[in-house]
């Protein structure tokens, strides 16, 4: 397994702010970072690769569908314009480094319509990411849809809905990010949610339930890494939380204290529990 933590704890884009955090993180034993591309034309990916390399860093990225945007949406030009967000994001991932682009890709985050799902919003999900297939394939990269909690979408809750939704996508390229913060407010047992996503998890947000410093509250680890090890999953364990007065992002993740004395401490006593439990 690999051990990454999200640079959104330090700031929303890669800037100098995160680019003077990388010694730090290499020193506390990460194997690599986390990069939003949430505007993929805007994503500086060669200095990201660049810099990782020079620290020793690898680099996984996310991405959201950004406000305007939809998979799910009944208009078609809207989904079109999304698929073409997507594949940018793709592109960006790969550029960076990153074989993997994760997160909900399906929505915009805080997105609703005021009423449950229907049948034609999931068809939709589905063709939407069937059709991203071939862009994974030529940049080899592999996507991670993420279910988020009920405040967040209303599209996709569960590992359970996430894993019925990667059956039928059907592709060897496309599974699920499941995050223990979503996950501790939607599985009636996170392990269990682990367990249901086995067959298509790609990575794995390790957050504690108030976004702190993991170890720290009462997410149930040890469950959830003995079903890590069950299902013989070896990818990532990333670390992601929030700065706590970054605006928007701050605002997107509901941040509205310091969770903890610092952000800093989420990276560097996080990773010391992670690696002395797993
Ligand atoms: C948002 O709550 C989250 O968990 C992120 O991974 C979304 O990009
Ligand atoms: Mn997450």
């Amino acid at each position: 397994m690999k051990f990454g933590v999200n640079t959104l704890i330090w700031s929303a884009q890669y800037d100098e702010r995160v680019r003077g955090m990388l010694p730090a993180i290499k020193q506390w034993g990460f194997d690599g970072i986390e990069v939003p591309a949430f505007h993929p034309l805007d994503f500086p990916a060669d200095q990201i690769r660049k810099d990782c390399e020079a620290h020793g860093l690898e680099c996984t990225v996310i991405s959201i569908v950004v406000q305007g945007l939809s998979l799910i949406s009944e208009d078609a030009g809207i989904r079109r314009k999304t698929r073409v967000h997507l594949e940018d994001a793709i592109k960006a991932a790969a550029a960076a480094g990153s074989g993997l682009l994760a997160g909900p890709l399906y929505s915009p985050v805080g997105y609703f319509t005021g009423t449950r799902r229907t049948a034609e919003e999931w068809s939709r999900a589905v063709e939407g990411l069937s059709s991203l297939g071939p862009a994974l394939e030529a940049n080899d990269v592999t996507l991670g849809i993420e279910p988020l909690n009920r405040f967040e979408t209303f599209f996709l809750n569960t590992a359970e809905d996430g894993a019925a939704l990667c059956d039928q996508v059907d592709h060897a390229r496309i599974g699920l990010l499941i995050d223990t913060f979503h996950s501790n407010i939607e599985e009636k047992h996170i392990a269990a949610g682990y367990a249901r996503a086995a067959k298509h998890l790609k990575h794995v947000h390790t957050c504690e339930n108030d976004r702190g410093i993991p170890g720290s509250g009462h997410v149930d680890w040890k469950s959830v890494f003995e079903t890590l090890r069950q299902i013989q999953y070896d990818g990532w364990l990333t670390i992601e939380s929030f700065g706590f007065a970054l605006g928007e992002i701050s605002a997107a993740a509901s941040i509205w204290r310091d969770i903890e004395r610092t952000p800093d401490l989420i990276a560097s006593e996080g990773i010391q529990f992670l690696r002395a439990s797993i």
